[in-house]
């Protein structure tokens, strides 16, 4: 019965209790809520009270706002509007990884360290911290601060630099590198004001550029900073689906994206004292699960198991088996705490950017970070006598699954530790046996057939010989699809195939959260740096897909990926409308970044168009052809001349 609007089983048992119990979820809401066919093709124009003004996506060369303004001009404002909110919220992200570090680092904060000093060493290197004869934690600190100081300055971004120099002279030319990431925040929200700009290609140029500053700014300050203070994932096993959940144990999902509470957590529950007070209320143990890009993050660095993925947040507490669902921000349902009465699960709030009415708030203290981490757990493990055993039902999937492919893992599992390097990726794209690469990354929407979507474009792909490279919920679709195995190599084509059993790796890797995008990012430029595919991201037989897209982080991760030179293709529908806009976007962005948007919904014609693109690449790079394997024979081999 609901097998139409999604694939996964645990889901669809979910659905069915759900049902039973009469309680609401978003798979019921989205039928209530048709949609608006001008907002949709961002057509629908709030910006002043003189509206809303509405462009029927049919007559948009025609029709215009009450101010004059054209379909474009709405359609651009929406755009850069969505990608500084994606931008801002991956920055603000980054900011508060930047002030722990900056805290820690000074001695500050009890239960923040720093784990990664390679990867500190290297950041130095790139910000110009000098390292010699210094302690750890003073480099820490001046790197803190330097990137604290990412956020306001006037020159480009420091992490420009690890892009490859056409691309970063290509950004200077257009005059789109973006300086302190705020700032381009704030000027894209500014130009689309009523009455600012008119011109929708420069409030475009705008948009791009706070686009940038999210992805090589705040989004790579983020991963790379989280990763000094909690390690550089290395590949691990865990599991994926809500059969993670323990019958017996206290559960406690951390749900949200940013790791500086959850990680706190998953240490503090593994401490004896939690433990035997667990106990002490009838449970055999604690148990941390995570859903969202919070999952991500705690998975990525200690095989914390996924409970599921962004529309599975409420059916999680549906399963009737949760103490707390402790959420951080964004992708985070306000309709949690209304399910959660049906249940004794605790809905608690951390953030103050994040309160939900009806939850329980407790504050996260970073400078006491151990304190508020403790006072949830309790929390959480006084609320285990009170869970109604009738009312629990947890479905069985729980899918193994390998996860922490961090660039760095990828360099050296394919050079090794002794000459990490991409050559022996670039050298399989050459020679044909890996066809191209293809970033499947993004979240689930309701609109579509939950995982569904994800999953057939991912095996149309590597059947291809396409190596698939994942973040977010998209990657958790392929875990509960049995695709982050090495044994998923069975579904790929013969090269890909080859590649996985000798590198022991799934054809799709778990590259991390949706701000581990910029992993991406540094992949490709070195991609592009080792030589042989070009020297540019642009012309390199790889692209992105957001085959269920739902945020407006996703609009500015697609928007610095085609910046950056790599096409970006997304599902469900695409917010723009007159011609202009799509003329740009969908065909001229061409010229301009050898990359360009496209949408699509349907995940076979996905394929095809990806496949499409890497192959236009690879002719262009003049390896269209596998080269033939040729068997000399002993007259072929006398002719040889050396
Ligand atoms: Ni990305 Fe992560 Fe999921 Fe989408 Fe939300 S969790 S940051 S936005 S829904 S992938």
């Amino acid at each position: 019965m609901f097998e139409e609007k999604t694939v996964c089983p645990a889901t669809q048992l979910m659905l069915q209790k759900a049902k039973d119990e009469n309680i609401k979820t978003c798979f019921d809401r989205v039928s209530d809520q048709k949609g608006c066919p001008f907002g949709e093709k961002g057509g629908c124009c709030r910006v002043c009270s003189t509206g809303p003004c509405r462009i029927s996506p049919k007559k948009a060369d025609e029709e215009t706002g009450l101010c004059g303004a054209s379909a474009d001009i709405i359609a651009a404002k929406n755009f850069v509007r969505m990608i500084a909110v994606g931008a801002a919220a991956h920055s603000d992200h980054g900011r508060g990884v930047t002030e722990v570090l900056l805290l820690a680092a000074k001695g500050k904060i009890p239960g923040y360290t720093i784990k990664d000093t390679k990867k500190l060493l290297m950041l130095a290197e790139v910000f110009d911290v000098p390292t010699e004869d210094r302690k750890v934690e003073d480099i820490a600190i001046e790197l803190a601060e330097k990137c604290l100081n990412e956020f306001s300055k006037d020159e480009p971004l420091t992490f420009l630099k690890k892009a490859p120099a056409s691309r970063q002279a290509l950004w200077k030319e257009k005059g789109i590198a973006p300086r302190g990431i705020d700032k381009e925040v704030v000027e894209s929200m500014s130009m689309t004001l009523m009455g600012n700009s008119n011109d929708y290609k420069e409030i475009m140029n705008a948009g791009t550029r706070a686009a940038l500053a999210d992805g090589w700014g705040g989004s790579m300050i983020a991963t790379e900073l989280q990763d000094v203070l909690f390690g550089t994932p290395k590949p691990l096993r865990s599991k994926v689906n809500l059969g993670v959940l323990k019958k017996d144990e206290v559960n406690i999902i951390v749900h949200g994206h940013e790791p500086l509470l959850s990680e706190i957590i998953v240490m503090v529950a593994k401490q004896q004292d939690m433990i035997d007070y667990a106990k002490k209320h009838g449970a055999k143990g604690i148990n941390i699960a995570g859903i969202c890009c919070t999952a991500n993050e705690v998975l990525m660095r200690h095989g914390v198991p996924l409970a599921g993925n962004f529309i599975q947040q409420e059916l999680a507490i549906i399963t009737g088996a949760v103490e707390a669902m402790v959420v951080d921000v964004q992708c985070v349902f306000q309709s949690l705490p209304q399910i959660a009465q049906c249940y004794h699960t605790k809905v608690i709030t951390t953030n103050r950017r994040a309160k939900i009415p009806g939850a329980t708030h407790i504050e996260f203290d970073e400078h006491d970070a151990v304190k508020s981490a403790t006072e949830i757990i309790r929390l959480a493990i006084e609320n285990y006598p009170k869970r109604d055993n009738i009312k629990v039902d947890i479905p069985d999937e729980a899918i193994s699954l390998v996860a922490g492919f961090s660039h760095e893992t990828v360099n050296h599992m394919l050079g090794g530790s002794f000459r990490a390097s991409y050559r022996p990726l670039n050298d399989a794209i050459i020679d044909g046996r890996i066809r191209g690469v293809v970033g499947i990354v993004g979240c689930n929407n309701p609109r579509v057939r939950h995982d569904d979507i994800h999953i057939t474009l991912a095996k149309e792909l590597i059947a291809k010989d396409v190596l698939v490279v994942s973040t977010g919920c998209a990657a958790m679709a392929f875990g509960k699809a049995g695709l982050l195995l090495p044994e998923a190599a069975k579904y790929a084509g013969p090269g890909l195939a080859e590649i996985c059993e000798t590198v022991g790796i799934p054809p799709v890797l778990h590259c991390g959260s949706c701000v581990d995008n910029s992993r991406l990012l540094i992949a490709l430029s070195e991609i592009a740096g080792i030589g042989g595919l070009g020297d540019d991201i642009g012309g390199l037989p790889a692209c992105g897909c957001a085959p269920e897209w739902m945020s407006e982080k996703a609009i500015a991760i697609g928007q610095y990926f085609v910046a950056s030179g790599a096409p970006v293709l997304f599902g469900v529908g695409f917010p723009i409308t007159g011609s202009g806009m799509k003329e740009l976007l969908f065909e001229k962005y061409w010229d301009e970044y050898t990359a360009l948007w496209a949408v699509e919904p349907d995940p076979i014609k996905q394929a095809e168009i990806l496949v499409k693109w890497i192959d236009n690449a690879r002719e262009k790079l003049g390896i269209k052809e596998r080269p033939a394997r040729i068997l000399y024979d002993m007259a072929m081999r006398r002719e040889l001349k050396f």
